[in-house]
């Protein structure tokens, strides 16, 4: 059994690009993972193989990305467990809507825990990996409320930032 607590799949490696952000994002939390290109439609055999052998392997939850008719999500839940989480890419000239629409229309009895297009769906992909970890690890729980306290820092700061070129705009037009 490896350390891998979460599996990062993508229907091929020309979605890497969008699908390093959620790598970052579960190295940031010190997650391990384990990343593949498998695809629903080009290999379904390897989906199948390894999304029903996961949850012995020590796999706790599945992170699977495609475009286009994204099917990879949803392939993946029908042999698997463990909660998906699917991320939805654009990869065609329907910038993802397909991919969507796809991921996340799932019939009852086969979730897909489907988040948004691209960049911001491969951080909260990573994110709700994180939260679902969490659940059975106080460490993890402590460095997930760390993080959102450090997000609304963040704001704080970007208010301020915000005031101070209001501030100085208004004096500009004053002069
Ligand atoms: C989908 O087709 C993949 O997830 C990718 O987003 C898209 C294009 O794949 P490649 O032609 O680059 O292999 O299955």
């Amino acid at each position: 059994m490896s350390d891998a607590r979460v599996a990062v799949l993508m229907g091929s490696d020309s979605d890497y690009e969008v699908m390093e952000e959620t790598v970052a994002t579960l190295r940031e939390f010190e997650i391990a993972c384990d990343v593949h290109a498998m695809s629903a439609h080009r290999s379904p055999a390897a989906v199948a193989e390894y999304s029903s052998k996961a949850k012995a392997r020590g796999i706790r939850v599945i992170i699977a990305a495609a475009g286009g008719a994204a099917h990879l999500a949803g392939v993946v839940a029908a042999h698997t467990p463990l909660p998906v989480i699917g991320v939805p890419l654009a990869a065609t000239s329907l910038a993802g809507l397909d991919s969507l629409l796809s991921t996340v229309q799932m019939p009852p009895g086969i979730p897909v825990a489907t988040v948004a297009v691209g960049k911001f769906g491969a951080r909260n992909a990573a994110l709700l990996a994180v939260q679902i970890l969490a659940l059975s690890d106080t460490g993890l729980e402590k460095k997930f409320d760390a993080f959102k306290i450090s997000l609304s820092a963040q704001v704080a700061e970007k208010d301020k930032r915000l005031q101070e070129k209001i501030k100085a705009g208004a004096a500009g037009t004053r002069s």
